[in-house]
């Protein structure tokens, strides 16, 4: 036998004796996050069979239909760490207002923020789905927090990353020490390191985005799609276009192969559709800790000053020489 597996638990064991800083509270967290990830990933396995496909009739707070499984992941996130004393908050794309959880407070000091399904129109025709979370601490001893505590920007976040449900179900994270991701082998039901310090390539040759959407662009935007479709040896031009709908499927493609996601700016929403607190944030934190760089187009995801919990923001995410390109076009320097 080769090397003998490690765990995700003891992966995290062992980098909490590498950085002391890292408390013992946020490795209960992470493995949380993986077993809620496993009972998701179940349910994902069997939707066909079991009535858990299509929509509730609800809609949600950002107007989109909800899906079954939307609710669900939802659910399962929500009841999972309600009764794991680990956080004293939770919101959720899912949710108009966070859970509030003031039993747990103030041994609890952290706060989840998630988005447990995305890629949800994927449900339905099997294709791949994921989860966002991002971590947050609650700064003030003195009082429980409020809403407003978890409206913090993208540089505050103490632990983010995804789980992704394709072929297989995979785990990636941060705690500002590189990027980790762990492999879930279902016949032991742990998930085992499989990608250990993730690197992006600094520049790749695809690219991700909807592009149905290109007439609704600005002027810039559309100049670096066109850029992008033109040959050029020396920077690998034409890249090829790969979209699945799940934001969390490309970003990881990108991770691991290198290019560039974008869902920019439109003319007549210049605020973009991706959520900054659940979407934005975590995943660039990730591709930052890997080496890559995410943008609204003209500024520092990471940077950005958050003011409500389900604020939308354009994104620019990949390899760091593909998004500072892709900045240049956009702010009109090239
Ligand atoms: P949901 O999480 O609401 O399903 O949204 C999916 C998503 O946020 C992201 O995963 C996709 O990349 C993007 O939206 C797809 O949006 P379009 O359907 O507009 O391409």
């Amino acid at each position: 036998m080769g090397q003998f597996p490690l765990t995700l638990s003891r992966f995290i064991a062992q980098e909490q004796v590498a950085h002391p800083g890292t408390s013992g509270e946020l490795t209960g967290l992470l493995t949380q996050i993986g077993l809620v990830g496993k009972l998701i990933a179940q349910d994902l396995r069997r939707a066909g069979l079991i009535d858990i496909l299509g929509l509730t009739g609800e809609t949600n707070v950002q107007g989109e239909a909800v899906k079954k499984l939307d609710e669900i992941a939802n659910e399962t996130f929500v009841t999972a760490f309600r009764q794991s004393g680990l956080v004293c908050a939770l919101a959720s794309e899912e949710m108009e207002k966070p859970v509030l959880l003031p039993e747990n407070w103030p041994q609890a000091k952290y706060m989840l923020i998630f988005d447990p399904l995305d890629g949800s129109s994927n449900t339905d025709s099997n294709m791949p789905l994921g989860t966002i979370f991002s971590v947050v601490k609650a700064e003030r001893n003195d009082r429980m927090p409020t809403e407003d505590d978890l409206v913090c920007k993208g540089t505050e976040q103490v632990a983010a990353g995804y789980l992704l449900y394709g072929s297989s179900t995979m785990l990636v994270y941060t705690v500002g020490h590189g990027v980790h991701g762990f492999t879930l082998e279902p016949g032991i039901g742990e998930y085992l390191l499989s990608h250990e310090q993730i690197r992006i390539p600094a520049r790749g040759k695809v690219y991700a985005a909807n592009e149905g959407n290109y007439h609704k662009w600005p002027e810039g935007t559309k100049r670096y799609f066109d850029y992008l479709k033109v040959k050029d040896t020396a920077t690998g031009r034409p890249y090829s276009g790969r979209y699945s709908g799940c934001l969390v499927a490309d970003v990881h493609r990108m991770l691991l192969g290198g290019g560039i996601y974008l869902y920019p700016g439109e003319l007549d929403k210049p605020e973009g559709k991706l959520r900054l607190l659940y979407e934005a944030n975590p995943l660039a934190w990730v591709v930052e800790q890997a080496g890559g760089k995410a943008s609204t187009g003209t500024m520092r995801i990471l940077d950005m000053e958050a003011k409500q919990i389900h604020q939308r923001v354009p994104l620019f995410i990949g390899s760091a020489n593909d998004v500072r390109e892709a900045e240049e076009f956009v702010q009109g320097r090239r």
